[in-house]
């Protein structure tokens, strides 16, 4: 565990650095379940996680909904010249992601800095807050998991970034990668994502689909070969989400990007940024998912919260949920863990959580909430029957006929003497209650 870094000023008084206490402790403000330095499964909780703060959700993000302003009245806000007040913000990002214990953190270019619509401007501002944020990250070892670049946001993206039909707006989205690249190298970053906000239609009536996916993957391409050029070593994520705020993203779900990747030849360089409220709103859950992307070797990072059962949209609240993440930890365990990334906690404390703890008790209760699923998913591979029951499910393909037709040695001939020569097969259970009561006891 580092030291705390402050600014000039304090701005989370009266929080100390939160530490684990284990189950024994009724410290809402101290961990119960995640000890960095605890080995699970090979690994230090500290190495399977790298859990990461994001920086638009903490330090940007005010509170404000489409029906009301901010409730967040940040003191780091205050100043009026922007490198000055991005100083601060930057100074109260550490703070926090040192009290915490934060090993990493993740931005998009404009939750740094103010952008304005000046090219230049833009760029000079990012580069003077990369060199401050060098200062910072080289004081308390915190380290930059992914920088991004937000095309969403400026009125210009309004119908898309590299598939916009306008090829000036793209040459925008290419000058604010190029920086936010540019950025991110600088501070060590180890991975960059794309999450391509409105990458996607609002009616097919003014799309050609054809058309904006083809810029789409010569941008990336591009992009990819400035990054590499300038001896970018890191994984390129993009991050699926299926829609919000298009009515149809491109990005739509993790068998989708693959899709996507493999028909343009992007597989060597991309994997998956999956995030848990994404996968609901794509109708999946995020198990599903994990497994697609798993199975596909692309599990790149996670970003972590939840969605909202009642709620068809992206509500990105903090994750709480023991099944899903338990589930999701013997995937991912299975899967030989997480590839590039990390856990970036994606996720915003409620317009109503005012007060400046909330913070806290939003990502104490994430890292436990994530350190405890782990370790049950550790325990359910090392002690009982789950993985046996899975593999016992397939044992007619480990030998004999199963297996040639896996060796793609029996033709549709073959197949079918088999079934006339050994009669109807035996109804076998698939145990999902079992599995499930299972899940239970060792949580
Ligand atoms: C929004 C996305 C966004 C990305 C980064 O829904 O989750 O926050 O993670 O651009
Ligand atoms: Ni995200
Ligand atoms: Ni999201």
């Amino acid at each position: 565990m580092g030291s705390v870094i402050t600014g000039q000023r304090e701005f989370f008084k009266g929080i100390n650095q939160i530490q684990f206490e284990g189950l024994e402790s009724d410290n809402p403000l101290a961990f119960r379940w995640y000890d960095e330095n605890r080995v699970v499964a090979g690994k230090t909780m500290k190495e399977h996680f790298k859990f990461a703060g994001a920086y638009w959700h903490s330090f940007v993000g005010n509170g404000s909904d489409p029906f009301g302003g901010a409730t967040h009245i940040f003191p780091w806000d205050e100043k009026v010249d922007p490198i000055e007040r991005a100083k601060d913000k930057m100074d109260a990002a550490f703070e926090f992601f040192t009290k915490i214990n934060l090993p990493y953190y993740c931005f998009h270019d404009v939750d740094v800095v103010d952008y304005g619509d000046n090219v230049a401007e833009n760029e000079r501002h990012l580069q003077t807050m990369v060199e401050y944020a060098k200062e910072k990250q080289a004081q308390s070892g915190v380290k930059l998991l992914w920088g991004t670049a937000n095309l969403f946001s400026h009125k210009r993206y309004m119908n898309g970034a590299s598939t916009n039909p306008d090829f000036h707006v793209l040459a925008h989205g290419a000058a604010q990668v190029k920086c936010a690249l540019d950025a991110t190298i600088a501070l060590g970053g180890e991975n960059y994502t794309f999450w391509g906000g409105r990458e996607g239609y609002m009616s097919l009536l003014n799309t050609n689909m054809k058309r904006e996916q083809e810029h789409f993957a010569k941008f990336l391409h591009t992009a990819k070969d400035y990054a590499r050029k300038n001896g970018f070593k890191g994984s390129f994520f993009i991050e699926p989400k299926p829609a919000e705020p298009m009515k149809h993203q491109y990005d739509f779900d993790a068998a989708t990007v693959f899709g996507f990747l493999q028909k343009y030849d992007l597989l060597n360089d991309f994997s998956l940024n999956l995030e848990v409220n994404h996968a609901t709103l794509a109708g999946h859950t995020f198990q599903h998912e994990l497994q697609v992307a798993v199975d596909n070797g692309l599990l790149g990072s996670i970003d972590a919260n939840r969605g909202d059962m009642q709620n068809d949209w992206d509500t990105d609240q903090f994750p709480n949920d023991i099944n899903e993440l338990t589930e999701s930890m013997l995937i991912i365990l299975e899967g030989g863990g997480i590839k590039y990334g990390g856990v970036n906690f994606d996720a915003k404390i409620r317009r109503n959580s005012t007060d400046p703890a909330d913070l806290f008790y939003a990502h104490v209760g994430g890292m436990d909430i994530f350190a405890r699923a782990l370790i049950t998913a550790d325990n359910i591979l090392q002690k009982s029957d789950y993985k046996k029951i899975r593999e016992e499910r397939y044992a007619s393909f480990d030998s004999g006929k199963g297996k040639e037709f896996e060796e793609g040695r029996l033709s549709l001939e073959d197949l079918r003497d088999y079934a006339a020569e050994n009669g109807e097969p035996a109804i076998i259970s698939g145990k999902q209650e079992y599995l499930e009561n299972l899940i239970n006891r060792y949580i």
